[in-house]
């Protein structure tokens, strides 16, 4: 073993023992413990009852982020995903997003729904309609997977004041917190539509949600039939209230609105409903006036999570870069990191499991030399299908760099290759628009 090698080795093993004496958003080479033993037993203390919900230590501090200036009439959360491990997210910590409230002028806490009460209706065009309650629906065959979910406005380029997205200063909380991984519980839809029996010649259903605004979604019934739960469990306990308490569609794969939240009714139908979802607000517009329509999927993405902005290099050396990749399409099958601004790339490892339509660890060793660096991942879903770079997204919208600087206009699906630049002094930075 080189002396390399044997200091990597020290960092591997020392690590979980001393990252907790980092100062947050430091990260970086342990010093060598060689002759040292570990702390005295540390002070007990008098703890809330053993038969409580449990808390994590109060000496962790990520938190969820309100949204800043995005749509008025959206109330949410970006997940801080720079500081998560693996590829579940906390429940406490899954993004959020709900629309209208402030409309309605509704408290922005989410809907109050009494599971014994609550009902989902199965209508339209089918043999028998049916009206069920969560007890009703735990009794069809289960399934649990895990699924992303993403709001298609998350790394949308639009500066709404507020909204550091475009700045240096960006953290991937900022730039991507708009997606969350959960290991989801609950039914496959074509299940409940057989029980029900829907017709044939049907090729849409349309999803709402039980409250007062009563977000609606059209979702294509090729998309039913393949992959759509309705959930009721989210990482091993009830789906929480702000995800869609006590039961809501699963989309996998499809841009979160989808994913009808306390889903009240499925109606199965011949034709899109043309809501909100659907025609005025959700198709990506382009400056001259035409725009994606119908763009449902979520295309290959990836972002390396640590470094990332905000996040401090405490000096050269050893470092794990680490992030997340994902793809609406299915697997993640491969990731490359460059550590040079896109000279070269290499191929990160992928973790297990690398599930379809699901956040996807991704790992690859650096030696940092202590000069300024861009580092950059790029995923290549299980299509072949290759996550673009800002330039490539800008052709296919027609748009040159100052468009980015003055849009407020909802460039939706933005999985562009994100970069972050590190400075020889070792502080990163968002160099994505900058
Ligand atoms: N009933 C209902 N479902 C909804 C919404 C909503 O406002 N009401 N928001 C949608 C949008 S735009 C997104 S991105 C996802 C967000 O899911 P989450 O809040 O569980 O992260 O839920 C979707 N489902
Ligand atoms: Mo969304």
């Amino acid at each position: 073993m080189n002396r390399k090698q044997a200091s990597r080795r020290r960092f591997l093993i020392g690590a979980p023992a001393v990252a907790a004496g980092l100062a947050a958003g430091v990260i970086g080479v342990p010093p060598t413990a060689s002759g040292q033993s570990p702390d005295a037993v540390p002070p007990e203390r008098s703890s809330k009852s053993r038969n409580s919900y449990g808390e994590r230590s109060r000496f962790e501090s990520y938190s969820q982020r309100r949204l800043a200036g995005h749509q008025t009439r959206d109330y949410g959360f970006r997940n801080p995903m720079q500081d998560q491990l693996g590829i579940i997210t906390p429940v406490p910590l899954h993004y959020i997003l709900d629309h209208d409230r402030s409309l309605e002028g509704l408290p922005n806490d989410p809907p109050d729904i009494d599971p014994t009460t609550h009902r989902l209706l199965i209508h339209g065009m089918v043999d028998r309609p049916l009206m069920l309650s969560l007890d009703d629906l735990k009794r069809f065959p289960s399934v649990t997977r895990i699924h992303f979910l993403e709001c298609n406005a998350n790394s949308r380029p639009t500066s709404q004041s507020g909204d550091v997205r475009r700045s240096a200063a960006a953290t991937a909380q900022d730039t991507h917190g708009l997606t969350s991984c959960s290991y989801w519980t609950g039914v496959p839809l074509p299940v409940l539509l057989e029980k029900v029996g829907a017709s044939k010649s049907a090729t849409w259903i349309m999803a709402e949600g039980a409250e007062v605004p009563k977000h609606f979604k059209s979702v294509p019934m090729e998309k039913v039939m393949d992959d759509c739960l309705v959930v009721y469990g989210q990482n091993g306990e009830a789906v929480r209230p702000e995800q869609g308490y006590p039961m809501r569609l699963l989309v996998p794969g499809y841009e979160g609105i989808n994913s009808v939240k306390w889903l009240r009714r499925i109606k199965v139908v011949d034709e899109p409903y043309m809501g909100r979802a659907e025609s005025t607000e959700y198709p990506s517009l382009r400056p001259d006036g035409k725009a994606r329509w119908f763009q449902f999927e979520i295309g290959p993405k990836s972002v390396i999570t640590r470094p990332s902005g905000g996040q401090q290099l405490a000096g050269p050396g050893f470092y794990e870069i680490s992030g997340l990749a994902w793809a609406g399409g299915g697997k993640v099958r491969r990731v490359e990191v460059s550590t040079d601004g896109g000279k070269t790339w290499k191929d990160a490892q992928l973790q297990d499991p690398v599930a379809s339509k699901a956040h996807t660890r991704f790992v690859l060793p650096w030696e940092w030399n202590g000069e300024e660096a861009t580092l950059l991942s790029r995923c290549t879903d299980e299509r072949n299908t290759v996550q673009p770079t800002k330039d490539e997204i800008s052709k296919i919208y027609n748009v040159d760099d100052n468009y980015y600087k003055t849009t407020n206009v909802g460039m939706g699906h933005f999985n562009a290759i994100q970069p972050w630049k590190i400075s020889s002094g070792g502080s990163v930075t968002n160099a994505l628009f900058t």
